[in-house]
């Protein structure tokens, strides 16, 4: 897997980490730049706080500067690059989203999976936000397109059955289907495991 090393983006206590670090001569090394979309209070800051150890509270404001962290999975080692906790208000998605996602290797697309089911409105704004960030990625050439990650959290305040795994896919299906979208990962994003499951399948996914 290569290796793409951007002065732009990694600090020089980072490059000392990877040249000097044992391990890494064995597994991959990876640097990403790795966002998190999604209409407010969906879990963006939740995500962002426990891959980076950050501790923001509260609805984010705008945006948070999120710091450069690495994160390790047996041999093999992620950098995610500084970044943007961005808030999901409509005034902050206006101002932010596109260049986010522009600058993302990884996105992950992040809803509330009861208020999906119950919220029409709701329901039409997360597949609307898709589709316009799938529409983004249309325009890039395939090598610099945006992976999205869908995660469909508060899965927890649902039953949890998988009737409501397909529900919920189906209300999203046709748009994620378009940008060749796998189904999303149900989530608690308050629990530790379902977390750690996020962290690993990113080291699985690239
Ligand atoms: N039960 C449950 N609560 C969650 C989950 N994900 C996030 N929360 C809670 O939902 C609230 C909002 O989470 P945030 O991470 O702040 O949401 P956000 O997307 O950053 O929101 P904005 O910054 O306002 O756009 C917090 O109280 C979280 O603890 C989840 O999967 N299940
Ligand atoms: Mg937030």
């Amino acid at each position: 897997m290569g290796f793409r090393l951007s002065p732009k983006d990694l600090s020089l206590i980072n490059i000392l980490k990877y040249t000097f670090n044992p391990i890494s001569i064995f597994g991959t090394k990876k640097k990403l730049y790795v966002s998190a979309l999604g209409i407010t209070s969906c879990g963006k800051t939740t995500l962002q706080n426990y891959l980076r150890h950050e501790n923001y509270m509260d609805a984010t404001i705008g945006s948070n500067d999120i710091r450069d962290i690495v994160l390790r999975h047996g041999f093999d080692i992620i950098a995610l690059t500084k970044g943007k906790d961005v808030s999901g208000s409509t005034q902050a998605t206006k101002s932010y989203n596109e260049d986010e996602f522009y600058k993302s290797d990884i996105c992950y697309y992040i809803f509330n999976s009861k208020n999906l089911l119950e919220n029409a409105d709701y329901c039409d704004e997360v597949v609307g936000r898709l589709n316009f960030l799938n529409k983004l990625n249309v325009k890039q050439k395939p090598k610099e397109k945006t992976k999205i990650i869908l995660l469909a959290s508060h899965f927890d305040t649902l039953k949890g059955t998988n009737q409501e795994k397909m529900i919920i896919w189906n209300k999203i299906e046709n748009i994620a289907n378009e940008g060749h979208l796998t189904q999303p990962m149900y989530v608690n994003l308050k629990n530790k495991e379902d977390l750690k499951k996020i962290k690993t399948a990113l080291f699985n996914g690239i």
